[in-house]
């Protein structure tokens, strides 16, 4: 299989980071261990019908106490970072646990939970291995939902600033890089317009859900977001950066969108299709304003950013994290009539999204109905990236390969996952492209480190490095795992 032929040491920098990404619901499990709360995803999940295989994530792969046998297929895979995210509902938890109620940014902090992330910390640290804390992917305290209906109110910028000041004081002095939020532009979208995620809200045609306004609330959510990573970044800089030396980011959703025709109306709409997906939340905190092309199509439902709240927002990245998966092509449909497509509507920018061009794919299919293999995005999105935002220093905190666990699947077919590390090995060498003609790219996080829960589809789809036995939680290493850790071996990280 080979390493493809780019793959010569220099193409990755001085402390590269390796590593392989997680998040605190899909792997902790520990539900209501220890003081933790209940979270929304909780909640959600023990709705019926909720999650396509009846599962939740009270166990998941139970990473609350298996963290040291996990950090040892770490140690053996060479990685030299792990990404993980905290659960928000650990370090402050909500009712009905005990008799404290939970009260938000007055409240108490769960000592117990503290904890947990400092054994956590301190092994992986013990290991050579740093850690890359998200503070919250995609899980917060179902209190705050409850209380004032988390993003769509300003107030949930008050309590994800506290969060992340506890956050910084508790664990700062050992975790060199931050990142506040994992993917919003897609958490907006499932929770505020399609009704997928909690808190499942959306107006039809968008879903099927009992409350909410597809059409104006994933954007009062975005901005709600946007401010609180900006609020917590004000509280890194303010108080702890000076001491602690590390940075910060936010992670991103970028997928690459190729146009479906050489017309100017399908080239402007390749641009368009990445404002109202990445620049949305990029643009804000990098620039302090939202994508001109948004503001063109939406006039006064975008909300609008005070002058404080502009200064603030500027420069409010030391990274961009960028999760990138598939490609796809888009076609105009604001100035060519469409089919009704995924993304027809006005307040989506008005294009249709494809998987094929005059029904050839853009890239080999897999398991999974929205990954098609397509190397090439990855250079042609960092270097979009790179020229958009002055090369800011990027990091690609996820990229994986998913199957679908099909009723006669074998422990075997998926321990041979040559498909995995043909896609990685694809990607990887499209990475170290982009890096070679000068992208500031500094680490790559493979998705995932075990199989887990992966949020609506349950147990259904594994994207990881690990096979995982849901019944006995045993662990095994994919071919994939062999794969990446002979690529690191061969890449020889230089130490600056
Ligand atoms: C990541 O998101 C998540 O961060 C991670 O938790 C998850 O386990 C992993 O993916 C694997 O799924 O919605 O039609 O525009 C990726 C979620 C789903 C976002 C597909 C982009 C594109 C298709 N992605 N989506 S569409």
């Amino acid at each position: 299989l080979g390493n493809g032929n780019n793959n010569n040491p220099s193409s990755f920098p001085p402390n590269f980071l390796f590593g392989t990404a997680s998040s605190a619901y899909q792997y902790e499990g520990g539900y209501l261990s220890d003081g933790k709360g209940l979270n929304n995803w909780d909640v959600y999940t023990h709705r019926p019908g909720k999650v396509i295989d009846g599962s939740n994530g009270d166990v998941a792969v139970d990473r609350y106490h298996r963290y040291l046998e996990d950090i040892d297929l770490m140690e053996s895979l060479g990685v030299n970072s792990y990404r993980f995210s905290i659960s928000w509902a650990r370090i402050l938890p909500s009712k009905p646990l005990n008799d404290r109620i939970f009260e938000g940014r007055f409240g108490y902090v769960n000592v117990a939970g503290i904890d947990f992330y400092n054994n956590l910390i301190d092994a992986l640290l013990l290991k050579g291995i740093k850690p890359f804390v998200t503070l919250t992917h995609v899980d917060l305290p179902q209190e705050i939902e409850d209380r004032y209906g988390s993003w769509l109110s300003p107030e949930s910028q008050l309590d994800f600033a506290y969060f992340a000041d506890i956050c910084f004081k508790s664990f700062g002095d050992r975790v060199k890089y931050w990142v506040t939020f994992n993917e919003p532009n897609f958490q907006v979208k499932f929770g505020y317009r399609e009704g997928t995620f909690p808190p499942s809200r959306c107006s039809f045609p968008f879903g099927n859900c009992t409350s909410g306004d597809s059409e104006k609330e994933p954007f009062i959510a975005a901005h709600n977001i946007i401010l609180s990573h900006a609020a917590a970044v004000h509280i890194y800089r303010s108080k702890y950066e000076a001491k602690q030396g590390g940075s910060i980011g936010i992670v991103i959703n970028a997928a690459w969108f190729e146009p479906i025709s050489s017309s100017m109306a399908d080239k402007l709409v390749a641009e368009r299709a990445q404002c109202f997906t990445t620049n949305w939340f990029l643009d804000p905190i990098v620039f302090g304003i939202y994508p001109p092309e948004m503001q063109s199509i939406f006039g006064s439902i975008l909300p609008e950013f005070s002058k404080t709240e502009k200064e603030m927002l500027k420069k409010g990245l030391d990274f961009i994290g960028i999760n990138h998966y598939s490609s796809y092509y888009v076609q105009d449909c604001m100035f060519t009539a469409c089919e009704p497509g995924t993304r027809t509507s006005k307040t989506e920018g008005l294009w249709a999204q494809s998987y094929q061009k005059n029904g050839i794919p853009i890239g080999e299919s897999t398991d999974v109905d929205w990954l098609y293999v397509y190397p090439g995005g990855m250079e042609k999105i960092i270097t979009y990236v790179k020229k958009r935002f002055n090369n800011t220093p990027m990091i690609i905190t996820e990229n994986g390969y998913g199957e679908v666990t099909k009723a006669n699947s074998t422990i075997e077919d998926s321990l041979q996952d040559v498909n995995r590390a043909k896609y990685m090995a694809g990607y990887l060498d499209s990475l170290s492209t982009a890096i070679r003609k000068g992208a500031d790219v500094r680490g790559y996080f493979a998705w995932s480190l075990l199989d887990n829960f992966e949020w609506e589809y349950g147990f259904t789809r594994r994207f990881e490095l690990h096979h995982v036995d849901f019944k006995t939680l045993k662990r095994t290493p994919k071919f994939s795992a062999t794969w990446y850790k002979n690529f690191i071996a061969e890449s020889k990280i230089p130490d600056s």
